[in-house]
């Protein structure tokens, strides 16, 4: 954000709530708010001082528990809009009227890092969505990643205290490459499948706004006739779904640890809102049982070249939050806020999350009033019997505050299905008590291969390289040779090169003679664009003046971000006198803080210029990033000898160049390079 905007903004705060007068919370005006009330100007602080004590006092209590999971997050208002109605499908209303609006809120997060952690690690992204509908909030509480890691609510604990931090030394933090994770993995194979999207790219997104959704369960739409169907919900970004490398994201969590809500929030403020699809797959009841694998499962996908996703709707975020802890801290999220139309199924692992996050709010949030909290209210009248409780804020008035009764007219009273009253979908069940799983849930590996089989070589060379950074910080053999054995259940080619890259012994048989793939897994078959891409223009004292503006100009009208980097802020000279403004030093920006670099160059660069720019490029290039130079830039092309390599676009003709170049940045990155 330039500084003009920072001033805009804090004018327009200052506007709000800053003209006004202090006062300590029960409105008594205040005198003075630097110096506590002493006995003379050298003597101790007086007991007396009312104002500093409620100051200190509420200071003292400003921090509240963060998320057990999910505690790294950023949020963003928005809202949803419906293509057609799906009333064949659901009564739900936010999903009937293509013209209506639903407001949302989305915290984006990552999973085992601490609230303070760097945000590029190699971790599932959270990606819950709360719809304010008319009929009560909706919370579609999902990630981005499709299946999860465990099949039974009753290991989530444990899962969770394997991946965080080991309690002895409290290391690593915010990574899952160490012995515990692995070893829970290893003794609990249903992890199987997550574990290849965890290593995959889709576990380093580039940004919040270029990452898939899903519900990842099967919850069940019903229709005014009573009619069901089974459901799982995806986010399809507008933008195509794409990554970073893994090099890149680790320099990017030192250089920029706030990456991602950065990205997030500049997107927003510049009025490029992010935006997201809304798909539905679904599978009539009766069908239930006509699948290889079973729907309950929440460890497999429905492949969507065989349940194909259907569009229905688009979310929009166009809003940033306007304070950090009111809303994106204090928001509750809960898969189990559900509207009439959306219903539950029996997995196992939903069926536990029904439970877990209300009684995860209780001690987060303080009590059982946090629904109450302006994040959390629902945007339609709420009334029933429930009273006091920490933090009570509603005022409720009479003498009434149980149900059935006749003092108040036995309000407020319960209402019928038709007239919108929740009813839950009447599925037989019938069952003996047992603690077990269900034979059907027992295959933890044919999706694993399914997923493998799907990715494109580059995709399988960075999974290989990531069971292998992972597994190469595990300091115990037998658990990287147990995860390696397991994985040769899913790839015998996998297991033997991430053995040999870890040392341990190469397994010699194995392998899974599951052959199908699912082109949609692929992040190569994802939609590719230019805009909002961010690219770093280098230039000193000395460039091609209006041509290298032109060209810049050129980028702009596409879309794409230029931005530029020299040896110093303020202005920067063209040779012809031409005058632009420099966004970054060589110190303040990094090539991993951008997409594509254009080098425009220096008739005259100094020598620590040209290193600084060398280096840059170079780093750039070997993250497979497009590349551009016209002008005086071309000659730092050539020493750093990469004139040539896919996605290095040279050229002095603006609208050639700009047009080969932008073709190049919406193709994100270009494996097909060498880097030898
Ligand atoms: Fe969560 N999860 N989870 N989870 N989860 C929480 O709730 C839990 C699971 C997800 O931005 C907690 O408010 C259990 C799957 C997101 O505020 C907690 C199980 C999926 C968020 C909790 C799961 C998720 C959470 C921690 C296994 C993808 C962040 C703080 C049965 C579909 C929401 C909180 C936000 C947060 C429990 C598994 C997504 C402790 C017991 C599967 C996006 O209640």
């Amino acid at each position: 954000m330039s500084k003009n905007k920072k001033d805009e903004q804090l004018e327009e705060f200052r506007a709000d709530d800053r003209a006004k007068e202090m006062t300590t919370n029960h409105g008594v005006k205040v005198s003075e708010d630097e110096f506590s009330l002493k006995a003379g100007e050298r003597g101790p602080t007086l007991m007396e001082d009312f104002h500093f004590r409620e100051k200190m006092t509420h200071f003292d209590h400003e921090r509240i528990p963060e998320r057990i999971v999910h505690a790294r997050g950023y949020a963003a208002h928005g809202e949803f809009q419906v293509y057609e109605s799906m009333e064949e499908y659901t009564k739900a209303g936010f999903l009937q009227d293509p013209d209506k609006k639903t407001p949302v809120f989305v915290r984006f997060s990552t999973v085992a890092g601490s609230k303070g952690s760097a945000e590029t690690v190699r971790d599932a992204r959270g990606f819950a969505t709360k719809f304010y509908t008319d009929e009560g909030n909706y919370d579609l509480v999902g990630n981005n990643i499709p299946v999860f890691f465990i099949q039974d609510a009753m290991k989530f604990p444990d899962l969770v205290h394997a991946v965080k931090p080991e309690p002895h030394n409290e290391m690593p933090q915010a990574a899952s490459a160490h012995d515990t994770f692995w070893d829970f993995v290893a003794n609990n194979q249903e992890s199987a499948h997550m574990v290849m999207w965890t290593m995959s790219d889709r576990a380093i997104p580039r940004s919040f706004r270029m990452m898939e959704g899903f519900g990842v369960h099967t919850f069940r739409f019903v229709n005014d006739k009573g009619e069901a169907h089974f459901v799982k919900f995806h986010w399809k970004p507008v933008l195509g779904t794409h990554s970073l490398v893994w090099d890149e994201a680790q320099k990017v969590n030192g250089k920029d640890p706030d990456f991602h809500r950065g990205d997030l929030y500049e997107s927003i403020e510049a009025g490029d809102y992010p935006e997201y699809e809304l798909g539905v797959q679904l599978v009539k009841a009766e069908d239930e049982f006509n699948f290889d694998f079973d729907l309950l499962d929440p460890t497999k996908v429905w492949p969507e070249e065989d349940i194909p996703v259907k569009i229905i709707g688009k979310l929009t975020l166009n809003r940033n939050v306007d304070n950090v802890f009111a809303e994106t801290e204090q928001v509750a999220f809960h898969p189990g806020n559900v509207v009439p139309g959306i219903d539950f199924t029996n997995d196992p692992l939903l069926q536990g999350r029904l439970f877990s996050y209300t009684d995860t709010q209780l001690i987060r949030l303080g009590g059982p009033n946090f629904h109450e909290l302006p994040i959390n209210r629902p945007v339609c009248p709420f009334h029933n019997n429930q009273r006091d409780g920490y933090g009570r804020m509603t005022i409720n008035k009479g003498p009434v505050s149980y149900h059935k009764n006749s003092l108040a007219k036995n309000t407020p009273s319960p209402v019928d299905e038709e007239k919108g009253g929740y009813v839950h979908y009447q599925e037989k069940v019938d069952g003996h008590k047992v603690r077990a799983r269900s034979e059907s849930f027992k295959d933890h590996f044919s999706q694993a291969t399914l997923f493998w089989n799907s990715m494109s070589d580059p995709e399988k060379d960075h999974i290989k390289e990531a069971f292998s950074f992972e597994l190469g910080k595990v300091e115990s053999a037998s658990v990287k040779q147990q995860v390696v054995d397991m994985f040769t259940n899913v790839s015998l080619e996998l297991a033997q090169e991430v053995a040999e890259n870890i040392g341990v012994r190469v397994p010699e048989t194995g392998g899974s003679d599951v052959t199908k793939s699912s082109p949609a897994l692929s992040q190569e078959n994802t939609k590719k664009k230019p805009d909002t891409r961010k690219v770093a223009v280098l230039l000193t004292d000395g460039f091609n003046g209006s041509e290298v503006h032109s060209i810049i100009e050129g980028l702009e009208d596409k879309g794409v971000q230029p931005e530029i980097v020299s040896d110093k802020l303020g202005r920067v000279k063209g040779a012809d006198g031409t005058e632009l403004e420099a966004n970054h030093t060589y110190l303040t920006g990094e090539s991993v803080l951008f997409d594509a670099i254009y080098a425009a160059g220096s008739n005259n660069p100094s020598d620590k210029v040209r290193k600084d720019a060398l280096y840059f490029i170079q780093e750039a290039f070997s993250h497979f990033k497009p590349i551009g130079a016209s002008h005086d830039g071309k000659k730092w092309i050539e020493e750093v000898e990469i004139a040539g390599a896919p996605g290095v676009v040279i050229g002095n003709d603006a609208k050639d160049f700009v047009e080969e170049f932008v073709e190049a940045i919406a193709e994100h990155r270009h494996w097909d390079r060498s880097l030898e």
